[in-house]
């Protein structure tokens, strides 16, 4: 391969930007942002310019498949061959199906918007157990789960630049998202009006014309309290509202409760800036909103996400110029989620009812729902538990599960007590170190992909630009090597993975667009001219055909289907955990648990934090830096952050990241257990009633100053283990 710059697209997160690779003497020399990407328009973070080259080339990326030799997560390992691991996993799978039949196999993933989790669904299709986890439980799931239920399926989008007025709910776009930050700064440049909604003083909520410092977890009432203004003051969307919503009266009645003054003693925000901020997002138009995961991942989100949905509603900001946009799909084109939702690559209706959380959930675990996968908690209950079933094999790609969800502690002794556990891995994971079987992948420049991206709209392109290293191989490839072994012992029951490399089902999502992948190399995307108000000929994506603000979906499960708000769980006062811990907040140079092993982001930030008002530092005797023990009231939680002094939080708010592990502490959680977060919040009950979400995000907690931590997080000492 000569020297050549490819035209791709960076995978490193979500966002998804456009990429040019800069190749020189078979490596990558640079890698930087596109300009002519209709999604991201040049725009880049550092994730993507250090962390696929330093994946790529880290020096513990397993590169082969290996064996466990010691006890379950001793870190002795042997090299073994494809062929030996896929079978020998076929060997157990046998058993366990044997023993307790196919549903006791589960599978986890991060999601089904990439590539691998169309892999992992579908393999566990074919052997007939329909419980792949995913994590969108903690992630957009309650908002795509009112997106189906409500019709507005909205992003902001590129529309953001030409809005003028941007209603900011739980999103820290500075932190998050390089794409729609660099379109809201544009838009606030030509004077759009900027409204926030966050706890915390974010950099977005500094540049912002109204900032609505609100309690966490309360933004249902905030939102119920909006529309009351908007319906109360007739500054609605009349004409659309008729024409295109359905529901209004018993919207109505509910909201009619939530004055402003009600919704403040609620949100804690002053009500006649809850009154500007309803009156502004219906005047100042058009009007975007942008909801991000600080509503989701919470015991009421589906509803809270369903309350701000209504507000575009009432506001007919929707799929017009600087409005926000429905999704738009190029015609034939076969995204990942299209695929997990077509009948003919779906498992018997009795099957898909079994699922784990099908029956206490059926909009988000059952035939009928978003995301036809498990109830996560429940999951590993059932690990844990041998109820409702038993779960004794797991298959994790893509997901660092120990890491992420939330209860380390009840997540490693699941994971510790299984039959089989193989994970399919870049680089060694804190999960990856419990397993039988590590499988090593390949990494972003060693793989191909096309995506469809609603916000451009485009299709994107990854391109392969280098060899795969050692013997790693793809996901799917894994999941096709892994069925052929499953086929061999007659274990497959359902022929729902047709494809025998990734490259046949790239064609397969392209087959009916009329473009191959060859073509789309040069580009390395493919736009699709974006058309406004296409509700007008095919309606919202609702059983009315309209967007429903009273939900006939789950009216017909059983549920309340006018949105309504629920106190968060922390807000039933217990005196001896007085302060809030908010969890989650994004960090630019980590995606999750991911490049805690990279030096380049060690760098920049080197422990866990926890962000502390400077009076309630005082009052606790903590300064900058100091270690401090953060204790939830869950039995279990506990662990040791490290103090950032900053007024951007609250007096009775602590807030932090996620994702910690540190690759020299010893194995195998590395550090997890004493500090990252997710071993402080319980992944148990509450959990939204129609998505399963478990409050992840807000939590009760106290805090005391600890001394320093033992086994302290060494960036040297990383550096040693990493021979550098
Ligand atoms: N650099 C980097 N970027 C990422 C990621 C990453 O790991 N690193 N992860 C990606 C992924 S998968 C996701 S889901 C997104 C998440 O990114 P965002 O959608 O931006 O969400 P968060 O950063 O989790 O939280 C946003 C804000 O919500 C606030 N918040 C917390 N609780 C509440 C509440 O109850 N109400 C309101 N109104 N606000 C609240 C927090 O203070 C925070 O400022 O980021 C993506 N982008
Ligand atoms: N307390 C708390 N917990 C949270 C959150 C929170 O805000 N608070 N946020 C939640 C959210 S929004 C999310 S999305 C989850 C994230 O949870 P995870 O999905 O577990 O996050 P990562 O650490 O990004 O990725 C895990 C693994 O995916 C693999 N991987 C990553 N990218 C690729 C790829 O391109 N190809 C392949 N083959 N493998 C890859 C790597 O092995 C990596 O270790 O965490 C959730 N957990
Ligand atoms: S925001 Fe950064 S990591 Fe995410 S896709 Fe864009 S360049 Fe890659
Ligand atoms: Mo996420």
């Amino acid at each position: 391969m000569g020297d050549r710059v490819v035209a791709s697209t960076c995978r490193e997160c979500s966002v998804r930007c456009g990429s040019l690779v800069h190749l020189r003497d078979g490596r990558v020399e640079k890698i930087i942002g596109n300009p002519a990407h209709p999604h991201s328009r040049g725009a880049f973070c550092v994730k993507g310019v250090k962390a696929s080259v330093a994946a790529r080339e880290h020096p513990d990326r397993p590169l082969y498949p290996m064996r466990r030799t010691g006890e379950r997560g001793s870190g002795q390992w042997e090299r073994i061959s494809w062929e030996q691991a896929l079978g020998e996993i076929a060997d157990r799978l046998q058993e366990v199906i044997g023993k307790h039949g196919p549903l006791a196999v589960a599978g986890a993933v991060s999601n089904h918007f990439v590539s691998r989790g169309v892999a992992m669904a579908q393999l566990l299709r074919c052997l007939g157990s329909p419980n792949y986890m995913i994590n969108q439980d903690l992630c957009q799931g309650c908002r795509y789960t009112a997106a189906m239920l409500t019709g507005v399926g909205a992003q902001p989008g590129a529309e953001l630049e030409h809005a003028r007025c941007i209603l900011v709910v739980g999103k820290s776009p500075s932190e998050s998202s390089v794409v729609q930050w660099m379109h809201i700064k544009a838009a606030r440049r030509t004077g759009a009006k900027l409204i926030v909604v966050d706890p915390r003083r974010t950099q977005i909520a500094r540049m912002a014309h109204l900032w609505l410092p609100i309690r966490p977890g309360t933004d249902a009432a905030l939102a119920l309290a909006m529309a009351h203004v908007m319906i109360d003051e007739g500054v609605h969307d009349r004409k659309f509202v008729e024409q295109w919503c359905v529901g209004l009266e018993p919207f109505s009645d509910r909201v009619h409760g939530y004055t402003p003054a009600v919704a403040s003693d609620i949100t804690g925000i002053p009500a006649e800036q809850i009154v500007n901020a309803a009156r502004r997002f219906a005047t100042d138009k058009p009007g975007c909103l942008v909801l991000g995961h600080g509503i989701d991942a919470q015991a009421n989100g589906v509803d809270t996400a369903r309350a701000f949905h209504a507000l575009v509603a009432l506001t007919g900001n929707i799929d017009r110029p600087g409005a926000n946009r429905m999704a738009k799909r190029l015609p034939g084109f076969r995204d990942y989620a299209s695929v997990i939702n077509d009948p003919e690559f779906r498992l018997p209706r009795e099957i898909e009812e079994s699922i784990i959380g099908g029956r206490e959930y059926p909009l988000w675990a059952g035939p009928q729902s978003w995301a036809k996968s498990c109830h996560n908690p429940s999951v590993i209950q059932a690990m844990l538990t041998g109820e409702p079933y038993p779960v004794r094999a797991l298959y994790v790609s893509g997901v660092n599960i120990v890491c992420t969800y939330p209860g380390i502690r009840n997540t490693v002794g699941a994971l510790k007590g299984l039959d089989l556990l193989a994970v399919a891995t870049d680089h060694m994971t804190p999960t990856a170190e419990l397993a039988d079987f590590v499988l090593p992948k390949t990494t972003l420049f060693e793989e191909e992909d096309v995506t469809s991206d609603p916000g451009g709209p485009c299709l994107s392109v990854v391109q392969r630009v280098l060899p795969p290293r050692g013997e790693v191989r793809c996901d799917m490839e894994i999941a096709v090597g892994l069925r052929d072994e499953l086929r061999k012992r007659a274990l497959v029951r359902h022929e729902v993975l047709p494809w025998n490399s990734h490259r046949e089902f790239i064609d397969f999502q392209l087959e009916d667009t009329g473009l191959a992948f060859d073509d789309l190399h040069e580009k390395g995307f493919h736009e699709i001219p974006f058309v406004y108000e296409e509700y007008r000929k095919k309606g919202f994506p609702t059983p009315s055909g309209k967007i429903e603000l009273a939900s006939s979906r789950l009216e017909r499960a059983g549920y309340d289907p006018v949105p309504n708000f629920s106190p968060p769980v922390y807000a039933a006062s217990n005196p001896e955990f007085p302060l809030t811990l908010l969890t989650g907040i994004r960090s630019m140079t980590y995606h999750h648990s991911r490049f805690r092993n990279h030096r380049w982001a060690r760098k920049a930030q080197n422990a866990p934090e926890l962000r502390i008002h400077p009076r309630t530092a005082e009052r606790h005797g903590i300064a900058e830096g100091d270690w401090v023990r953060v204790e939830t009231p869950d039995g279990a939680g506990r662990v040791l952050l490290s103090a950032w002094v900053t007024e951007e939080v609250p007096e009775d708010i602590v807030a932090t990241g996620m994702g910690w592990w540190f690759p020299e502490l010893p194995g195998p959680d590395h550090g997890a257990l004493t500090f990252n977060v997710d071993a402080a919040i319980p992944y148990g009950p509450p959990w939204d009633p129609i998505a399963g979400s478990a409050e992840a995000r807000n939590c009760a907690c106290r805090i005391r100053r600890a001394e320093p931590a033992e086994t302290a997080p060494s960036l040297a000492k990383a550096d040693e283990l990493a021979g550098r």
